[in-house]
C-alpha cells in the first residue's frame, strides 16, 4: 500500500484530523505546509505540482505576491466594518467588478453558495415583481448533474444521492431537465411560473462535462423568448479557468445573472460576488439580504488585485495555450489506461479504463508520490486543473510525471 510510505509527521496530522475533525471528506494522505505558484510543499518539504488547485480557486496560483500584498495591507488597516457603515473599499470594488465584467450592480457574499442562493433569491423577487408570478408560485430550473454547494437549498437542486440523501426535506420550487438538452428546457420554459435557469457553462463536479457548442446560445435564446433569467454559475468555471474569462465567453453569450466565487480572492479568503443589471438587483431593497462579511474591506482589496493579476499576467490566453498543450502532449502517451481527455483552457478530466474499480484513487497516489497531486472523481476520473499560471516547461514536467506513473501503473 502507497499510504505506508506516509512520514510520521504527516501520519501525525492525519491522526489529528481522524480524531477531532468531521469525517466529511476523503483527502488523499498529504500533508501541506507551503504554496508558492504552480507548486505546493509538504511537511517533509516534498514539493509537488498542483494540479487541482483548490478545484479552481487558486487560478493565480499559490500566495500570489501582489494578491499577499494586498491582502497584508488591507489587514492592517481595516478588515470589517459590517455593512451598518460605509467603507472606503466597498465602493471602489463595486466599481471595479462592475466595469471588469459589464454589468450594472454586484452584490457581493463570501462563499460560492452563498453566490447561488443570493442568485435565486434575485431571480425569485423578479419573478414576483418584474414577471408577475403570483406569490410563492416562482420556479427555478437546474440541470442534472449540478452541483453549487452544501447548503438546504444547493442539496434540494443536487441529483447526486451522496450530496442530497438523508438530508430532506427539500427545497420546494425547484425542477431539474437534462444537462445539454435544449428540447427538454424549452418544455420546462411552457410553464409561465418559471423565474431562472441556472447552470454552470462547464459542469465541474459532474465531471468537466463539456456541453456541445451551440448550447449556452441555445440557453440564451430560450431563456429571452420565453422571460426567465440566464444565471450562470461561473464559480468554478469563471476567471480565465478555461481559457476565456468566462466559460461563457466561449459563445459570446451574456448571462443575465453572473455567480463568481473561488479564485476571485487568488485562495485566501472566501470571496464571492452575484452580478446584473439594475432591472434585476434593484428589486432587493435595504434589509432583505446580506451577510456580516459580504462586501469586507479586505474581501474588496483582494478582490481588486485577483482580478488585476488575472489580465496583467495574461491568464486567459496562458490558460487557452496551456490547456491545449496539455491534452496534446497527453494523447501523445498514448496510454492504455486513458479513455478520454476532456475539458477546456485548464479545467481538463481524464477517464481511466482499468478493470480495478479504485484504479484512478490509486493513480492518484502514485501520482502523489511522484511529484504531482490531482483528485479522483465519481469514480473512474481524475480532474487536471493546474494554476493559470504554469509554464510550457513546467507544464512538460508535469506531463512526463503522468507519462511515467501511466507507464509503471498495472
Ligand atoms: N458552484 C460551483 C460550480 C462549484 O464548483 C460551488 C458553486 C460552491 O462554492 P463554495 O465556495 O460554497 O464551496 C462550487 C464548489 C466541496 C467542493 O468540498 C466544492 C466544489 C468543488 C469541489 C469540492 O464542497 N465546488
Amino acid at each position: 500500500m502507497l499510504t505506508q510510505q506516509l512520514s510520521n509527521k504527516s501520519a501525525y496530522y492525519l491522526s489529528l484530523e481522524e480524531k477531532y475533525g468531521a469525517h466529511n471528506y476523503h483527502p488523499l494522505p498529504v500533508v501541506l505546509e507551503k504554496g508558492e505558484g504552480v507548486f505546493v510543499y509538504d511537511v517533509d518539504q516534498k514539493r509537488y505540482f498542483d494540479f487541482l488547485s483548490g478545484y479552481s480557486a487558486v487560478n493565480q496560483g499559490h500566495c500570489h505576491p501582489k494578491i499577499i500584498q494586498s491582502l497584508i495591507q488591507q489587514a492592517q488597516k481595516l478588515t470589517l466594518t459590517s455593512r451598518a457603515f460605509y467603507n472606503n473599499m466597498l465602493g471602489e470594488y463595486e466599481k471595479y467588478i462592475t466595469e471588469y465584467f459589464e454589468y450594472d450592480k454586484v452584490l457581493p457574499m463570501n462563499t460560492g453558495v452563498e453566490g447561488g442562493e443570493t442568485a435565486i433569491k434575485l431571480a425569485r423577487r423578479w419573478g414576483y415583481v418584474q414577471k408577475g408570478i403570483p406569490e410563492n408560485k416562482a420556479k427555478i430550473i437546474f440541470a442534472e448533474g449540478n452541483f453549487w454547494g452544501r447548503t438546504l437549498a444547493a442539496i434540494s437542486a443536487s441529483t447526486d444521492p451522496s450530496s442530497y440523501k438523508g438530508f430532506g426535506p427539500y427545497m420546494p420550487g425547484f425542477e431539474l431537465v437534462p444537462y445539454n438538452n435544449l428540447a427538454a428546457l424549452e418544455k420546462a420554459f411552457q410553464d409561465k411560473n418559471v423565474a431562472a435557469f441556472m447552470v454552470e457553462p462547464i459542469q465541474g463536479e459532474a465531471g468537466v462535462v463539456v456541453p456541445d457548442e451551440g448550447y449556452l446560445k441555445g440557453v440564451r435564446a430560450l431563456c429571452s423568448e420565453y422571460n426567465v433569467l440566464f444565471i450562470a454559475d461561473e464559480i468554478q468555471t469563471g476567471l480565465a479557468r478555461t481559457g476565456k474569462m468566462l466559460a461563457c465567453d466561449h459563445e459570446n453569450v451574456r448571462p443575465d445573472i453572473l455567480i463568481l466565487g473561488k479564485a476571485l480572492s487568488g485562495g485566501t479568503i472566501p470571496v464571492s460576488a452575484v452580478l446584473c443589471d439594475d432591472a434585476i438587483m434593484l428589486n432587493i431593497q435595504p434589509g432583505e439580504h446580506g451577510s456580516t462579511y459580504g462586501g469586507n474591506p479586505l474581501a474588496c482589496a483582494v478582490a481588486i488585485t485577483a482580478l488585476q493579476v488575472i489580465k496583467e499576467e495574461g491568464m486567459v490566453e496562458n490558460a487557452e495555450k496551456m490547456g491545449i498543450l496539455f491534452r496534446d502532449e497527453l494523447a501523445k502517451l498514448n496510454s492504455p489506461f486513458i479513455q478520454t481527455i476532456r475539458g477546456k483552457g485548464l479545467l481538463n478530466v481524464i477517464a481511466i479504463q482499468h478493470p480495478n474499480p479504485d484504479a484512478a484513487w490509486e493513480l492518484c497516489l502514485a501520482l502523489k508520490e511522484n511529484g504531482l497531486l490531482a483528485k479522483p472523481t465519481h469514480g473512474d476520473k481524475i480532474r487536471f486543473a493546474p494554476p493559470l499560471i504554469i509554464t510550457a516547461s513546467q507544464m512538460t514536467e508535469a506531463v512526463k510525471i503522468i507519462g511515467n506513473t501511466l507507464q509503471s501503473f498495472h
